[in-house]
């Protein structure tokens, strides 16, 4: 089973960490409870014996080999003696998120050196967050990436979590990203990047939002980007739907982000279940990057899953089995995009696809369903007959079953070209720019050649489009 080290950075990319961990920890059956101040209640389905943990979770854990046989499971205290510890770097220029990690009941899953941390964080500037701060905290977060990388013996890959909109996600984030392609180049880069939403919480976010754009085509392996109007818009959905009205109407009140986060943890979980559980036809995380990107810069993947899952306290109650056919139906509409663009819309093609079933999906569910998808969607002439499965036998927390859907279509130039269209509406006037141009580093034409960068490969997608076309109207004329 391969390895991951999650490398959580700025506000956002925290906050998403601390959505992700307890669930994480609930996948083996371990519960953190939000009444009991530190107490974890263990349910032993999965995880009773230290060994089963160090069997079970090897992906996100790391357990010493040496640990007493003798270890069972009944609360926090049993984890933290038997000194497990998260494969997670958490980075952030102002402490407040990480420091509630440090007192909260998960405290002892973070080891101290894995922390990188300052005040007062970037100043929503990418430019102060990937030239000041990384020059001044390179040495710093290599060393604790390092750390966490001498206790893995079969380290796959590196999961960043991050927004693109603020100072220190977006600047030191990929930053970060760029050392990891420095030091480890073998090692798979997948990113999980939250982009603002359209009305802007922060003024700079365009800017910000284009330069780690462009630092993420360039850097990372496999990209899954998530847009906050689009979770904001499934959360609204959720709201209406009666049954979660009173916990959403608190999450809302007292944790703006909290189920929106939720959302993007269950989505990661789901996308590594293959590489953390049996399953008849198991799809490993070394198995992504292969079959859904199939040209190196052409690595945005549309996500979308079914069902929503909202952390809630009831969500170890199961829920009721979907019909298998309105779980694929249900991923494969608008309303369970993670991002706001149709990737199936007529004008566009899909390079790749693959379906991650989890819990009680047969293969002839999937076999059936996979025809469905086929004949709605155009594909390219390499791609048409070919469909990643992953089936996993473990469901996620609160369900029988659930289904990942990634694609890797043309329509993502849309997101693209989006970004583009914001970053002119401020630089057409130069305004704010001077923020940028007055950090040591930082050049102006800097964002020209982002510009650039990012038009290009709205071309390439287009050259993808055009390639079908082509091929289509001479096999037609033979
Ligand atoms: N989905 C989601 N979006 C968030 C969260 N926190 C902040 N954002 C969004 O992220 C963007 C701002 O980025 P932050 O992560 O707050 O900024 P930062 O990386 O800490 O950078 P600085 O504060 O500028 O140093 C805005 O678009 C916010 O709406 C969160 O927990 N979840
Ligand atoms: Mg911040």
């Amino acid at each position: 089973m391969s390895q991951f080290i999650t490398v959580q950075v700025g506000q956002c990319g925290n906050q998403i960490g601390s959505a992700f961990w307890p669930l994480a920890l609930h996948e083996y059956g371990i519960q953190t409870t939000s009444g009991g101040v530190n107490l974890l209640k263990v349910q032993r389905n999965h995880v009773k014996h230290i060994n089963d943990l160090s069997n079970a979770f090897p992906s996100f854990f790391h357990v010493p080999v040496n640990t007493s046989d003798n270890l069972y499971f009944e609360d926090v205290a049993d984890l933290n003696k038997a000194k497990v510890k998260a494969r997670a770097v958490l980075i952030d220029m102002e402490d407040s998120v990480v420091s509630r990690f440090k007192q909260g009941p998960l405290r002892q899953l973070f080891d101290q050196t894995c922390i990188v941390t300052n005040y007062p964080g970037s100043g929503n500037n990418w430019a102060i967050g990937y030239h000041v701060h990384g020059r001044e905290y390179h040495d710093r977060i290599e060393e604790s990436i390092r750390h966490v990388v001498e206790k893995c013996d079969r380290l796959h890959g590196f999961l960043l979590m991050h927004s693109l909109g603020g100072g220190t996600g977006s600047g030191l984030g990929t930053a970060t990203l760029k050392l990891l392609k420095d030091y480890y180049s073998h090692v798979e880069r997948v990113v999980s990047c939250v982009y603002p939403a359209n009305i802007q919480d922060t003024i700079t976010a365009p800017y910000n939002t284009l330069l780690a754009t462009q630092e993420l085509i360039e850097h990372a392996t496999c990209v899954f980007p998530v847009e906050n109007k689009a979770l904001l818009d499934i959360c609204n959905i959720q709201m209406n739907k009666r049954e979660n009205t009173n916990q959403m109407n608190y999450n809302a009140s007292c944790k703006p982000f909290h189920d929106m986060n939720s959302i993007i943890a269950n989505k990661l979980l789901h996308l590594t279940s293959g590489s953390r559980f049996p399953g008849s036809l198991n799809m490993d995380m070394n198995e992504v990057a292969t079959n859904l990107v199939p040209y190196p810069r052409l690595h945005y993947i549309f996500s979308s899953i079914s069902p929503i899952t909202l952390s809630a306290p009831n969500m170890c109650t199961m829920q009721e089995t979907k019909l298998q056919d309105e779980l694929f139906t249900n991923a494969w509409s608008r309303n369970n995009q993670l991002i706001r663009l149709d990737p199936l819309q007529s004008n566009s093609v899909v390079l790749a696809a693959a379906h991650i079933a989890r819990g009680n999906t047969t293969l002839t569910d999937i076999k059936r369903n996979i025809e469905r998808f086929q004949n709605k969607s155009k594909f390219t002439s390499w791609s048409r007959d070919c469909m990643k499965i992953g089936l996993c036998s473990i469901p996620p927390a609160g369900h029988s079953s659930s289904l990942l859907c990634l694609l890797n279509s043309s329509a993502m130039s849309l997101l693209f070209k989006d970004i583009i269209q914001e970053f002119s509406k401020l630089y057409r006037r130069k305004a704010h720019v001077h923020h940028y141009t007055q950090v040591h580093g930082f050049e102006e034409t800097h964002f020209i050649e982002s510009k650039e960068n990012i038009l290009n490969l709205c071309e390439c997608y287009a050259e993808v489009q055009n390639m079908e076309e082509t091929n289509t109207s001479r096999l037609q004329v033979i």
